[in-house]
């Protein structure tokens, strides 16, 4: 079986989750806590997994694959039923473009490292960290929010779901986390909201996860 290393608050992670219950996979949660004892990712155990020290990481028998992206195109090779990168080259590039707005452009300016970082060795205190946050976290949605003028219908890319929903959906949920309003955003709420009624996206949330704490 599949095993996923992941952390219930991870966007990064309830993106893999998503995409492995909307392709109907089971896999074995392994959770990493983030946080208690220096976090559990800098283990010289869990490098061995994923040297970037950050989850999530998918493992099946001896291979061991780091990085959404990476692990949304494995699993449509081993399980091409109901693709995540769909095949058509317009909308798969316009899926992955969205991912990666998401993935490079915003979700790497809150992670977990780089505000710690700020804080312990730039002397920011929360509040100016958070307004860093909050400030790429808008540009970025802002953009995202421009470019889904022209390719969203019910979702993201026209009526279909693919992999960009997968992104965008752990997106808003941290931004909630860090009181940025998503409603500013009315096409990204709306995908968002439209995906978040589909039984892949509700079972992956934080909430429902064996690590979640309040
Ligand atoms: N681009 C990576 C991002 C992974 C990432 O940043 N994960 C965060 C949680 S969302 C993490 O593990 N952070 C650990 C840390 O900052 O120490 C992916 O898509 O998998």
């Amino acid at each position: 079986m599949l095993k996923l290393y992941n952390y219930f608050r991870s966007s990064a992670s309830y993106r893999v989750r998503i995409a492995l219950h909307f392709k109907g996979l089971p896999f074995e949660y392994i959770p990493v806590h983030l946080v208690k004892n220096g976090g559990i990712q800098n283990s010289a155990e869990f490098r061995k997994v994923n040297p970037m020290s950050h989850v999530p990481a998918l493992v099946d028998g001896d291979f061991a694959v780091g990085e959404s992206v990476a692990i949304f195109d494995y699993l449509d090779h081993i399980h091409p039923e109901k693709p995540l990168w769909p095949k058509d080259p317009k909308i798969r590039a316009r899926t992955l473009q969205i991912a990666e707005i998401i993935n490079s452009g915003i979700q790497p300016l809150h992670n977990l490292k780089v505000t710690t970082y700020l804080e312990k060795e730039k002397g920011w205190d929360k509040a100016q960290s958070t307004e860093w946050v909050q400030h790429w976290m808008k540009m970025g949605l802002t953009n995202l929010e421009k470019l889904l003028g022209s390719s969203s219908g019910t979702y993201a890319v026209g009526d279909q779901v693919t992999g960009a929903d997968m992104f965008i959906v752990p997106q808003t949920f941290a931004c909630t986390r860090f009181s940025v309003d998503t409603k500013l955003f009315p096409l990204v709420t709306k995908v968002s909201e439209n995906a978040k009624k589909l039984e892949a996206f509700q079972k992956a949330h934080p909430e429902k996860q064996i690590d979640f704490e309040s």
